[in-house]
C-alpha cells in the first residue's frame, strides 16, 4: 500500500491511522513535481492528497474514503460499534472536510482563494471568524470525551489532530477551547501520533 502525502497536510490523519492500525505502508511525498506528473494526475485528477494506492492497485482519493478503507482493513478498528458513536465520528470528519478545510486555506493562503491582494486581509478575517465558530462547535461536540466518539480513539481523533495542529499553528485561541485543550495531551501521548509527527519533522506542542 502506498500513501501520497504532503507534510502537515490533511493526509496526516491517514498517516496516524496507518500507524494506529500497524499497517504496512509506503509514504511518498507528493512534491509539486510529483503532483504535476502525468502519473499522479492519472491517480488523482485534482492533484491533491491523500491518495492511497492499495496492494491490489486500486486508487482511493478523498480523506473520508481513505480513512474508512483503512479501518475496514482491520475489521472496523478505530470505528465504534454503536450507531450513534459512528455518526459522531463522521459528523466530526465531515465538519472538517466540508466546512473547515477550505476556511483554513482561506486563512493561511488567501491568494489561493482570490488573487487580488487587496482582498486578502478581508478573506483572512472572514475565515478566522468562521473558523472560531466551527472550532467552538468541535469543542462542544468533543465534550468531556475522552475521545470524539466517547471512550475509544477513532479516525475522528486522527482528523481532529490535524485541525488542532493547524489551529495552533495559525494561533487560534485553543486555550479557550477547554475540551480540545484537555484532549491534546491525550493525543500527543499516543505512539502513533508521536511517530507520525517525527516522520513529518513536526514538533508537537499544545
Ligand atoms: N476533498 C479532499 C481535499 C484534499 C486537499 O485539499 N488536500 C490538500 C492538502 S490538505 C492538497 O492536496 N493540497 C494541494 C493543492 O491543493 O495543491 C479530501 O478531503 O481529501
Amino acid at each position: 500500500m502506498r500513501l501520497y502525502y504532503l507534510p502537515q497536510a490533511c493526509s496526516f490523519a491517514a498517516r496516524i491511522t496507518v500507524h494506529e492500525l500497524a499497517l504496512d505502508c509506503e509514504f511518498v511525498e507528493a512534491t509539486s513535481e510529483v503532483r504535476a506528473s502525468s502519473h499522479f494526475l492519472q491517480l488523482a485528477p485534482l492533484s491533491k492528497v491523500p491518495v492511497l494506492v492499495t496492494d491490489g492497485g486500486e486508487v482511493i482519493t478523498e480523506l473520508t474514503a481513505v480513512l474508512s478503507y483503512l479501518c475496514a482493513l482491520r475489521e472496523g478498528a478505530l470505528l465504534p460499534r454503536d450507531p450513534m458513536a459512528i455518526a459522531r465520528v463522521y459528523e466530526c470528519i465531515s465538519l472538517f472536510t466540508t466546512e473547515m478545510h477550505r476556511l483554513f486555506i482561506q486563512c493561511h493562503q488567501p491568494h489561493r482563494i482570490l488573487p487580488d491582494e487587496h482582498l486578502h486581509a478581508r478573506l483572512k478575517e472572514e475565515a478566522r471568524h468562521k473558523l472560531t465558530t466551527l472550532l467552538r462547535i468541535a469543542d462542544t461536540r468533543l465534550g468531556a470525551g475522552p475521545y470524539v466518539a466517547g471512550a475509544e480513539f477513532s479516525i475522528a481523533d486522527a482528523m481532529l489532530t490535524v485541525v488542532a495542529a493547524w489551529a495552533i499553528e495559525l494561533k487560534f485561541p485553543i486555550a479557550e477551547l477547554s475540551n480540545i485543550q484537555a484532549w491534546v495531551p491525550r493525543i500527543l501521548a499516543r505512539p502513533s501520533v508521536q511517530k507520525a509527527f517525527s516522520e513529518e519533522g513536526i514538533t508537537a506542542r499544545a
